[in-house]
């Protein structure tokens, strides 16, 4: 297969994002087995990368495809090339998937998940709320991206919105066509790195990829323009991939996401919204829903314009939605659990 758009040069584990984290798991029986890096999955065919360069592998009948993403870390056996196992995750972006309980893992293993939005209609605080939680449940830390900062004369705007998104939240502006994002991006880009990218249709995630890859990049990603009456994208990525940046470190492009589930993320959640959460234990009830109780300290924020009501709002939707999409925590021997 010619046409995965990794690298197949060789490269060192540790360059690859291989750690003690990942060396720890390994059983002493399992000591030949070769570390692989998972690049891209179709069905059950797999491109991973490991130090001999890149390898095309067959998941096994007793494999389960949802079980593996692009970035996780696999053991394959030496003479025969085939999967033993996958190595336990140091972080995760999982989402839920329409209509399901279950959480799919989108990308494993990154450092920093760029959320890429642009400075258009695309521009939406409720659904970049929803991947802060999401990068902050993982154990990733999120940074921001603006995009097509060239098209609007409203920049300060947008960049004030994004800032004030989560506390302490990093907000880069970028232009993906142009060789500088790279450098505004490098911080997170060194060596042994890996960063993800997600965001809607069109935002320019795999221009940024070819920007980042460089010159060198064995084949570029595909890119398309965006409806201009609604600057909605036309979904031209459509399945995940690793690549390797050119300066160091790796990054995932993910296709556009239409919608954003929540579920299992109250921490993510708690993060997100430090500035309510934290004001909590001082309402006067302790199960305050913030909404028409008597001496509730966020009430008192939001009336004295410190807090925007609306925010309030996204806090509530999200919350309950993340509630609803919880399963109930199931006790020893699969019973639920009883709480009193
Ligand atoms: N003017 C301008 N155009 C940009 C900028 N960033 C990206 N573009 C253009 O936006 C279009 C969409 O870019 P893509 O990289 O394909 O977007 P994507 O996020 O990968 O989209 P999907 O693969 O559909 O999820 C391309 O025509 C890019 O050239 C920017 O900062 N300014
Ligand atoms: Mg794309
Ligand atoms: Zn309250």
């Amino acid at each position: 297969m010619t046409d995965h758009p990794t690298a197949s040069q060789p490269v060192p584990l540790a360059s690859l994002g291989w750690s003690d984290f990942f060396e720890d798991q390994r059983e002493p029986h399992e000591a030949d087995f070769a570390p692989m890096r998972i690049a891209s999955i179709h069905r059950s065919r797999l491109t991973a990368l490991s130090e001999a360069g890149s390898v095309e592998l067959t998941l096994g009948v007793r494999a389960i495809a949802g079980d593996f993403t692009v970035g996780d870390w696999i053991l394959v056996a030496p003479q025969t090339q085939t999967l033993h196992r996958r190595l336990g995750r140091r972080t995760v972006m999982e989402r839920r998937t329409e209509g399901s309980q279950t959480l799919q893992a989108a990308a494993a293993n990154i450092d920093t998940l760029f959320i890429v939005t642009s400075c258009n209609a695309d521009f939406n605080p409720a659904r970049l709320e929803r991947y802060l939680a999401l990068a902050n449940q993982g154990g990733t830390t999120p940074v921001l991206l603006l995009t097509k900062a060239d098209t609007t004369d409203d920049l300060e705007n947008y960049q004030s919105q994004a800032s004030q998104l989560q506390r302490g939240l990093e907000v880069v502006t970028v232009n993906p066509r142009l060789s500088d994002a790279a450098n505004r991006l490098a911080p997170w880009c060194g060596t042994g790195r890996t960063v993800a990218l997600v965001g809607s249709s069109g935002v320019g995630k795999s221009t940024l990829v070819n920007t980042l890859a460089g010159p060198g990049q064995a084949l570029a990603q595909q890119t398309g323009g965006i409806r201009e009456h609604d600057a909605k994208g036309r979904h031209t990525t459509t399945f995940r991939s690793l690549h390797r940046i050119a300066a160091g470190g790796w990054v995932i492009d993910t296709p556009g996401m239409r919608t954003l589930h929540l579920g299992g993320a109250a921490e993510g959640i708690e993060t997100l919204f430090a500035e309510i959460v934290e004001l909590a234990p001082s309402c006067r009830y302790r199960d305050c829903t913030h909404a028409y109780e008597p001496g509730c300290a966020v009430s008192v924020a939001v009336a004295e314009g410190k807090i925007e009501p609306e925010r309030l709002i996204r806090w509530r939707k999200l919350s309950e939605e993340n509630r609803n999409n919880t399963p109930t925590s199931v006790g020893p021997r699969g019973r639920p659990r009883v709480h009193r």
